[in-house]
């Protein structure tokens, strides 16, 4: 069957630059899932192709059209859904990725025939032999659909949603880097390229009540047997690579096990990765060594400075282990990029006092506002107070929320200069080594004139 694979373009401040920019590993993960079962997908990456819609579709032929997407991009898959039931109602549409995962009922009002609510890809193996039994016109079991899980189909109009399993990232295929290597110079974060993807777990054992992340694959850490994951990383031509583990600093047999491994296979990159800070601050002499066989980066959620707002957000991080982690991180020479949030209920001394405390210290830091994202903990909690209900809005860059100590456009303001500021502050950081400013500008300008020719054609 002719496949295409969709992966829409970025929505919101990530659109304008191209200096984090990752392969869509999801799609290549579908690709090989597809190719094993002698399936001819095809792999349509809008940040980069800029041909239409219905170019695309003209050229592939689709009998089935996969869409993947994050929150922000929610509204933006339907639509392609809807262009691409217009141009034949019969190709079978399924939506899956992050999003869908969860919030799988926010599509109900698209025209897509299948919602994927699992973290696995091995369910849709067996959704594709529904797909190509139902088209070449086969008699087919009447539990057929019902009989999959982690899907959702419409019957008589109405949506059924089949009960979720847990998996685990063993299942998963190694993925075809075809794609990869063909594009492998725009793969990058930052200093760090080109860099590739490795997914290596689903879900997360902790349970901050601002995270998305951690209710996925209904909320069921799971990992790769270690050995996996070195021999994926040694065959990979690539001098960094980022792992995509919401922690990846969860187990210290397994780290331990992991930098033996690197070493016995002699290989030699940089790794990025999540981790938390209290992890990092017990862990000093595993955490030398692990920065011996080149962990480079560390995106780290600090969040707060203090202890209240830390215990608010279900943290179990205390503000000496942030203290910790930050100099243990330097010491190992090892990039501390610290997340951080600023909260409604802050006043203007205290935007100010949050500027002082990360700029004094060795951080590169990324502030985002405090988000009740649709899917974490505390969306039911702060659902009826959201200033707007448009996910789009849902990428931790907007406030949804009403500013207890002045106007809207004031905390916005405050908000920008933080982040302004701290980054005009690191500006000569060795993490923007060899950046090329004046391109940069004149990418904006090109992302501005791709978004007015895509209001016209899809
Ligand atoms: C790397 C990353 C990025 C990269 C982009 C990566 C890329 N390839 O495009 C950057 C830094 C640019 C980025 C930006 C953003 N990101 Co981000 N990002 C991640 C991260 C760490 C890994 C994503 C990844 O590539 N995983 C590897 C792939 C293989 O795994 P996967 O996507 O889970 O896919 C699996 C299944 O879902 C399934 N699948 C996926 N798609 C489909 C489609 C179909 C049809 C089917 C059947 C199955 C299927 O197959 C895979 C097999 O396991 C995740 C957190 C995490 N650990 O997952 C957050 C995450 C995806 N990001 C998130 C968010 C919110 C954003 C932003 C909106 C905001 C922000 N401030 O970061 C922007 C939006 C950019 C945009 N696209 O418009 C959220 C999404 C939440 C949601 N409800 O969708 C996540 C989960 C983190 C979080 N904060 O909760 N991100
Ligand atoms: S914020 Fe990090 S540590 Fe907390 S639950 Fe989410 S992924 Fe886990």
């Amino acid at each position: 069957m002719r496949i295409l694979l969709i992966k829409p373009e970025t929505v919101g401040v990530f659109s304008y630059t191209y200096l984090v920019e990752h392969e869509p590993l999801e799609l290549e993960y579908l690709y090989t899932a597809f190719r094993a079962q002698g399936e001819q997908p095809v792999i349509y990456d809008r940040r980069y192709e800029l041909c239409s819609l219905k170019v695309k579709l003209k050229q592939v032929r689709p009998e089935v059209v996969c869409i993947t997407g994050y929150i922000t991009q929610q509204k933006l898959m339907i639509r392609l859904c809807d262009e691409i039931k217009e141009w034949d109602p019969s190709v079978r549409v399924i939506l899956g990725g992050s999003n869908v995962e969860i919030n799988f009922r926010n599509y109900y009002d698209s025209r897509a025939d299948y919602l994927y609510h699992l973290s696995g890809l091995k369910m849709l193996s067996k959704l594709l032999r529904y797909i190509r039994a139902e088209k070449s016109g086969r008699k087919l079991k009447a539990d057929a659909l019902s009989s999959i899980p982690g899907i959702c189909y419409r019957k008589d109009g109405e949506w059924i949603v089949n009960p979720k399993i847990v998996e685990s990232p063993e299942e998963l295929p190694i993925p075809d880097r075809t794609y990869f290597y063909r594009n492998i110079r725009r793969f990058r974060y930052l200093c760090f390229r080109p860099l590739a993807l490795v997914k290596n777990s689903y879900s997360c054992r902790k349970a901050c009540n601002f995270c998305f992340c951690t209710n996925r694959n209904s909320g069921r850490y799971a990992c790769r047997n270690v050995e996996s994951l070195v021999n994926e990383i040694a065959s990979l031509d690539v001098p960094a690579v980022h792992i995509t583990d919401d922690d990846f600093l969860i187990d210290e047999a397994y780290l331990r096990e992991f930098i033996r491994l690197i070493r016995e296979k002699g290989v030699h990159k940089k790794y990025l990765i999540y981790g938390r800070a209290d992890f990092i601050a017990h862990h000093e002499e595993l955490i030398k060594e692990l920065a011996e066989i080149g962990l480079a980066l560390v995106m780290v959620g600090l969040e707060a400075t203090d202890k209240a707002s830390l215990d608010s957000y279900n943290k179990h991080v205390t503000p000496e282990e942030n203290e910790e982690c930050i100099r243990i991180l330097h010491e190992n020479h090892i990039f501390c990029a610290g997340l951080f949030i600023v909260e409604q209920s802050m006043t203007k001394a205290d935007f100010k006092r949050l500027y002082r405390w990360i700029a004094e210290r060795d951080i590169i830091p990324t502030v985002s506002v405090f988000t009740p994202m649709q899917g974490s903990a505390i969306y039911t909690k702060y659902e009826d107070e959201l200033l707007t209900k448009d996910v789009t809005k849902q990428d931790l860059f907007h406030c949804l929320l009403a500013p207890e100590h002045m106007s809207l456009r004031r905390f916005m303001f405050e908000y920008y200069r933080l982040s302004l500021g701290l980054a005009w502050k690191n500006r000569n950081s060795s993490l923007y080594e060899g950046n090329n400013y004046p391109g940069a500008m004149l990418y904006i300008l090109w992302v501005l004139l791709v978004k007015l020719k895509r209001r016209f054609i899809l």
